[in-house]
């Protein structure tokens, strides 16, 4: 991620609760567009150097359900490969993690990758968080009719910048769980930060559930970030869409095409939007004129060996992993104890 969007991570593998955050202005002053503070945010990236915007902007209403649509494509394996991982070692992660455990999950979303858990490792409460409290309590009212045994609540929160936990969470036993290798869209460096921040809210008992992806054939890559239907093409390109609600901006999105490729230097996925011919785009505060061919940085998506993804999880703190795979090796799912 270039520097300019190096400090503003994106949050989480679920959508909504990254799509609140993009529009979410609690206690900010707002225009007729976004908030300032997100207009202003959204103005540095794109008049800096090498212009980016922060990927939490792909995730407006319908990015986020162009990301759901991602999920189901074929060439899109993350989603479908960890899925088969907790499917086929489900009952070892369960004896690894034991019962009775505060499971506490980061960008839950519809609650549904932890629901499938609960009736593994029985879980004594399940704490739910995610940017959008709202959309958590219709998922959790569900939930509990299904589970009444568990102890459930959730947490609003921007779990990026701050995992401070009220004392409602129970401190034994906590099992963070972050799946979807969202991790995969933070800087390595702010992923190890990140992780540190779960881990001090661990006592000796606490452990870390996570799902990460791999580093495989730049050919597979490529397929799942640029997919031969284009809906990759169109949650990209969305995001101009936003930043014209946001920012004011007169962004034609006909004008600009789709780059996502693997950089194996980086050992990350870059998604660009490139300009087609020579343009101007004019936003609340500025304005850029953009060669053809130039380009803006919406995303990164790192791809970790597992052995580089087992340094990650101990340089923040964390010890005594258990690692399962599947059979192609295309994705781990790692648990983690903090000891
Ligand atoms: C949310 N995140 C883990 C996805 C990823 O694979 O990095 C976002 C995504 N971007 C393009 N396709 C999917």
């Amino acid at each position: 991620m270039p520097p300019s969007t190096a400090s503003v991570p994106p949050l989480t593998r679920e959508y909504a609760n990254v799509h609140a955050a993009a529009n979410s202005g609690v206690g900010q002053a707002r225009t007729a567009h976004g908030s300032a503070v997100a207009i202003a945010e959204i103005g540095a990236g794109l008049a800096a150097a090498h212009a980016s915007v922060s990927p939490k902007f792909l995730y407006d209403a319908l990015g986020s359900r162009l990301f759901e649509a991602i999920c189901e494509l074929p060439e899109y394996y993350p989603t479908r490969t960890e899925a088969a991982i907790f499917a086929e070692h489900g009952a070892a992660m369960a004896h690894a993690i034991g019962h009775d455990t505060t499971l506490i999950d980061l960008g839950a979303g519809n609650c549904a990758k932890a629901a499938r858990l609960f009736p593994l490792i029985h879980p004594a409460q399940y704490v739910a968080i995610d940017i959008s409290a709202d959309f958590l309590r219709e998922s959790l009212e569900r939930l509990q009719q299904r589970f009444p045994h568990i102890e459930m609540a959730a947490l609003g929160l921007d779990f990026s910048s701050s995992l401070a936990l009220p004392p409602t969470v129970r401190a034994e036993k906590r099992l963070f769980f972050y799946p979807g290798s969202s991790i995969g869209n933070f800087t390595p460096q702010e992923a190890v930060d990140f992780l540190r921040r779960a881990r001090a809210q661990c006592d000796s008992d606490g452990a870390l559930l996570i799902g990460i992806d791999l580093v495989k054939d730049s050919a597979v890559l490529d397929a799942a970030y640029d997919d031969p239907l284009g809906v990759t093409a169109a949650f990209n390109l969305n995001l101009l869409r936003h930043l014209n609600h946001l920012a004011g901006a007169d962004f034609d999105v006909r004008q600009w095409r789709h780059r996502g490729r693997y950089n194996a230097a980086e050992s990350r996925i870059e998604m660009h939007l490139e300009a087609r011919h020579e343009l101007t785009v004019h936003w609340q505060g500025g304005t850029r004129l953009f060669d053809a061919g130039e380009a803006i940085h919406t995303e990164n998506s790192y791809k970790y060996r597992s052995s580089a993804a087992v340094g990650l999880l101990e340089q923040a703190g964390f010890q005594a992993m258990n690692v399962w795979t599947d059979p192609q090796g295309w994705f781990a799912v790692i648990h983690a104890r903090a000891i």
